[in-house]
């Protein structure tokens, strides 16, 4: 079926989450919605804040141009525009702008009838965004403890944060969530690599079929997770990732305070030694 023909099909009025017809229309390619033009005022709003953090200096160097948030003296208060409110307000705008493009997706995958798989899979990236800038501030009471909106001063901050804890790769949720990151790639590089040598044959040979694609992986390590299976696998292997990222920064601060190298010391203390 052409493109033309399907879309046709599909694009028709229904599964929005709020206000009906109400924006239920498409422009050019692009599918509007509610939640398409709340993405749109919350991007606008919070580029627009990023230009003013920007132009009040001290510099234009886009290496160097960073959005600060409060010192923690404001603890969980609104800080001034200038000391931190900025920061407050661009948070708001950015969860703002990726919660709206989620809701719009899943208003995309209800009109399409097909899973929630993909909004649900940015959902855990939203999550570990939000973890950073307004789950572990408040937990540990104040806005001073999110990160910087700039290009290297957000890499100083996960240094510094790091440092705090002495040797964060002792941090056992993230040594999981790397461990996860790595499996990731593994898993793509096998896919991607397997489906390329199967669906992209020189000129004049066939394109081979997925029991090709089986067979290489029973001849070399005597099992295939099969077609279906390796995408569940690369989702589930994604989504860890994001997840035990959120979860190793949580617990950095609300529950432990040392050096991460210290928390091993529940191996040293258990009774067995004695
Ligand atoms: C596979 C399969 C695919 C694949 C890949 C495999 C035909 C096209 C990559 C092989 C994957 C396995 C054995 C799992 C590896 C486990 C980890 C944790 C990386 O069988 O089916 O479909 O792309």
């Amino acid at each position: 079926m052409a493109m033309l023909s399907f879309e046709r099909k599909y694009r028709v009025r229904g599964g929005t989450l709020i206000g009906g017809d109400l924006f239920d229309f498409w422009v050019g390619p692009f599918y509007v919605g509610f939640f398409g033009v709340t993405t749109i005022f919350f991007s606008f709003v919070g580029i627009a804040l990023i230009a003013w953090g920007a132009a009040l200096g001290p510099t234009w160097n886009p290496w160097q141009i960073s959005i600060d948030p409060p010192d923690v003296k404001y603890g969980l208060s609104l800080a001034p525009l200038q000391e931190g409110g900025l920061w407050q307000l661009i948070t708001i705008a950015a969860i703002g702008a990726f919660v709206s493009w989620a809701l719009r997706e899943v208003e995309i995958c209800r009109k399409l009838g097909i899973g929630l798989h993909v909004p649900f899979a940015f959902g855990m990236a939203i999550f570990a965004y939000v973890s950073l800038v307004v789950i572990r501030p408040v937990m540990l009471g104040a806005w001073g403890h999110g990160f910087p909106y700039g290009i290297i001063t957000h890499l100083d901050w996960v240094s510094n944060t790091g440092y705090q804890y002495l040797n964060f790769h002792y941090n056992p949720a993230h040594m999981i969530a790397v461990s996860f990151f790595f499996t990731t790639t593994l898993a793509l590089a096998l896919h991607g690599s397997l489906v390329l040598s199967a669906v992209n044959p020189p000129k004049g040979e066939t394109v081979k079929t997925p029991e090709h694609e089986n067979t290489f992986f029973r001849d070399t390590i005597g099992y295939s997770i099969g077609t279906l299976g390796i995408h569940r696998l690369g989702l589930f292997l994604a989504l860890s990732a994001g997840f035990w990222s959120a979860v190793c920064m949580i617990i950095s601060g609300p529950f432990w305070t040392l050096g991460w190298p210290e928390w091993w010391d529940w191996w040293l203390k258990l009774p067995i030694w004695s």
